[in-house]
């Protein structure tokens, strides 16, 4: 790009170089999660074999109502891996990675959770290893899987810090070492994040390697019954299905959302929204549309460096 006339005001810009300076804050502010994806799938294929999920041929490709957008998926499947799915959905204004990796049931493994939304005005995160089980009110699962990450995930709660109030029922959702932030655009930003998202997963990968099958029927159904839980809040409340809907229309995205994100809640069990979350439900048995009851919460980080929970609810 050549330097711009130092004389004359703003119209006399000319047109081609108005639009060389468009495309470069496009270059600049226009982020891809593409290589995120890549680096799971190459370190995931180090450590196991990947085999195309039987979902995937219903959800490859996707373009929205407009014809602009292409919303791209990838599902798999592996040994201890019940479903690695990804969706991702860049255009010039906006940059979506939801990627998720679950465990069969018989492996109590954390859930592997990236989530990233990219606007012009802002980017959302939330990066972390879901726990199935209770990390606020008990110790065990914590310090069987959380304990030795603490470390990193103080490292970079720094570096990308609390992102505010949030919708309160999600932080029972959250582990000690969850990354949720917001931030203005920036490289250095990326960077960190790409960095962050490169070791969670590492972690993520040890964790399975190491987790041994579970053979007790009552263990395997608890942990079944945990990411069937974890499955009906998402696919019920998560915050994207809004744009989703928008994007590809409301009976394509519940689709999207039931059988390919959170694919499992008609397999994994029978109990449905409201046995779960019973406080959203209406007399005549609806359900409350309200993403919350709780309402937003936790200005500040509710995990301290030791991982013990200083919220004030649940
Ligand atoms: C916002 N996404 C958010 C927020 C959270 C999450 C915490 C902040 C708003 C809030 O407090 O709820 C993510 N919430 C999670 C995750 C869990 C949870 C991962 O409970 C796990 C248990 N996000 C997507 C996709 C899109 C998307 C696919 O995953 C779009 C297609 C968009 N997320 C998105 C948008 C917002 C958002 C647009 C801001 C809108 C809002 O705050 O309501």
């Amino acid at each position: 790009l050549k330097p711009l006339p130092l004389t004359g005001t703003c119209t006399s810009i000319s047109r081609s170089c108005r639009w060389r300076l468009k495309s470069t804050f496009k270059q600049i502010s226009a982020i891809s999660y593409h290589k995120f994806i890549d680096f799971a799938l190459d370190e995931t294929r180090r450590h196991t074999d990947l085999v195309p999920s039987p979902i995937q041929e219903k959800f490859k490709s996707m373009n929205s109502k407009d014809g602009k957008t292409e919303l791209q998926t990838l599902s798999f499947q592996a040994p201890k891996i019940r479903l690695f799915r990804s969706l991702s959905i860049e255009t010039e204004d906006i940059q979506v990675l939801d990627f998720a990796v679950f465990p069969e049931p018989e492996f109590d493994v954390p859930i592997f959770c990236a989530n990233f939304f990219t606007s012009n005005r802002t980017n959302i995160v939330v990066l972390d290893l879901n726990p199935l089980h209770d990390v606020i009110h008990q110790n065990e699962y914590k310090e069987k899987y959380f304990k030795s990450l603490l470390p990193l995930g103080l490292m970079y709660s720094e570096l990308l810090p609390w992102g505010g109030k949030l919708t309160g029922e999600s932080i029972k959702f959250f582990s000690p070492i969850v990354i949720w932030t917001r931030f203005s655009s920036s490289q250095h930003k990326y960077d960190v994040l790409y960095s962050a998202f490169r070791d969670y997963y590492k972690e993520w990968l040890e964790l399975i390697g190491r987790a041994a099958e579970e053979t007790d029927a009552r263990q395997i159904f608890k942990n079944r019954e945990a990411q069937h839980r974890y499955l009906t809040w998402r696919a019920e409340k998560d915050p994207g299905q809004a744009l989703l809907k928008k994007l590809i229309g409301d009976t394509l995205a519940k689709d999207l959302v039931r059988n390919f994100l959170f694919n499992g809640i008609d397999e994994l069990g029978t109990r449905k929204f409201l046995d779960y979350f019973p406080e959203y439900g209406y007399e005549d048995g609806t359900i409350n549309e309200k993403r919350s009851i709780i309402g937003k919460s936790f200005e500040s980080r509710p995990w301290n460096a030791k991982g013990e929970f200083i919220g004030d609810i649940c």
